[in-house]
């Protein structure tokens, strides 16, 4: 019987060439399905990988600024309309040390509280000080009456090794800041006996607090914001202006929920919004002291105390002559201003 050929059943000659081409479908098929997934779960977890468990402090500057409700994202109306410009009136003027490179000033329930720089020179001050409750004069700052300074009642000087900064009062602490040494002192208020230390990453300049926060700056454009029994950092406040970055954020003051802010080393005040880190409005201090020429920029504004009693500003500078009491004046936006 001859052998017969098998009946073959199945694919035809032309189907080992289909065959990658069906394969090639289903891998298609199945890329373009993770792909699907993938975009699906990036837009439903957005903020998520925005916000990893330990992202750079950079990043959480810029990404999700403290109490801020998203302000990255929030559309903000143009900052230009926003802003506000003031100049100031001399209420009255006072004697300083030009001596005294000041890095922090704050006024407090009848005493004065001022911290200088220096290596070798830093020195820790309390004084008394009266404030007026009088109608202001509003002169220039060269005519102005004269005030007089109450007595030193206390006063503190820092190792040779350390560059005084920032100074603030919390209850019954004054708290400095150095500068390079990355090391912070509580005193008693009372004695100014140093009672405390504590240590921070980066550079000191400014501190101040808003009544549970302490608020420093370290040069550059973030604030941080410090735990005021430990002086552990619990938050970020990225600050600018028209989309710009404010840096140099020097000497503070909390004031009425804005946080005032020399910025170094120009003659401005900004003032800040603690909740979105803009900038609401800038005072001019130009021509409130002329400084020396060749003067290497260290005779500008440092100082800032705010006197309750009469809402008036405290304001000085390093190696200044003088202090200035003043009241601060808004100044008419131009019709042509952006
Ligand atoms: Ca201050």
């Amino acid at each position: 019987m001859p052998r017969t050929k098998p009946i073959r059943r199945g694919p035809s000659r032309t189907e080992p060439h289909r065959r990658p081409i069906v394969w090639i479908a289903w891998c298609g098929v199945g890329v373009c399905l993770c792909l699907l997934a993938v975009a699906w779960v990036w837009r439903s977890a957005p903020s998520t990988a925005a916000t990893g468990a330990n992202p750079p402090a950079d990043a959480r500057a810029e990404d999700a600024p403290p109490n801020s409700e998203a302000a990255s994202s929030t559309p903000q109306p143009p900052v230009a309309e926003q802003v506000i410009r003031y100049r100031y009136k001399v209420i009255k003027s006072y004697p300083h040390n030009t001596e005294n490179y000041t890095q922090g000033l704050v006024y407090h329930d009848g005493f004065l509280y001022e911290g200088t720089g220096l290596y070798g020179q830093s020195v820790l001050t309390k004084r008394r000080f009266t404030v007026a409750t009088s109608e202001p004069n509003g002169l220039p700052s060269d005519a102005a009456p004269t005030g007089e300074l109450g007595e030193i009642v206390k006063q503190t000087r820092l190792p040779d090794r350390y560059f005084g900064e920032g100074i603030t009062l919390f209850g019954d602490k004054i708290i400095q800041l150095t500068w390079r040494s990355r090391l912070g002192f509580a005193y008693d208020k009372e004695t100014l006996r140093q009672t405390e230390t504590f240590t921070y990453d980066t550079q000191g300049w400014g501190l101040t607090h808003d009544g549970t926060r302490l608020i420093m700056s370290d040069g550059t454009a973030t604030l941080r914001f410090l735990d005021p029994n430990t002086c552990a950092e619990i938050g970020l406040l990225h600050v600018r202006d028209e989309q710009r970055a404010i840096r140099q954020i020097n000497e503070l003051e909390y004031i009425d929920g804005m946080i005032y802010a020399n910025i170094w080393p120009t003659d401005y005040i900004a003032i800040i919004s603690p909740q979105t880190g803009l900038v609401t409005g800038w005072i001019d201090l130009t021509g409130l002291h002329t400084p020396p020429p060749n003067h290497n920029n260290n005779v500008i504004p440092n100082g800032i105390a705010y006197l309750p009693e009469n809402k008036h500003l405290l304001v000085t500078g390093k190696l200044w002559p003088k202090m200035f009491e003043i009241e601060l004046v808004p100044q008419a936006t131009p019709p042509d201003a952006p």
